[in-house]
C-alpha cells in the first residue's frame, strides 16, 4: 500500500524538474461555453507530459499553459484539447 505514494512522489519530481526550460503559451479555445468545460480542458492540457502548470479562463476562453519545451510543444496542446472536444489555437 505504500508503493503507490512513493510513486506519486517520484513522479512529481519527475516532471517538475529544476533545469526545465519553462515556456508559456496562451489557447484560445473557442468552444468553452458554461463552467464544466474548463475542467475538462485543464485535464486534457495537465495530462500532456511536460506541462507543469494550466489555468483556464472561461470569460475570455483562453488557456494559459506553462510547459518544458524539451518535453512538449504548443502543437501538442492544441491536440490535446481539440482531442477532448476543444479546438484551440494561439491566442493573440
Ligand atoms: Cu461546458
Amino acid at each position: 500500500m505504500r508503493k503507490p505514494l512513493a510513486l506519486f512522489v517520484l513522479t512529481s519530481v519527475v516532471t517538475a524538474p529544476v533545469w526545465a526550460a519553462p515556456q508559456t503559451v496562451t489557447l484560445a479555445v473557442s468552444k468553452m461555453t458554461c463552467a464544466a468545460c474548463p475542467i475538462t480542458v485543464k485535464k486534457a492540457l495537465s495530462r500532456v507530459p511536460g506541462v507543469t502548470e494550466v489555468s483556464v479562463n472561461l470569460e475570455k476562453k483562453q488557456a494559459t499553459v506553462l510547459f518544458d519545451d524539451s518535453k512538449t510543444n504548443v502543437q501538442a496542446l492544441t491536440k490535446a484539447t481539440g482531442d477532448a472536444g476543444y479546438p484551440s489555437s494561439v491566442a493573440r
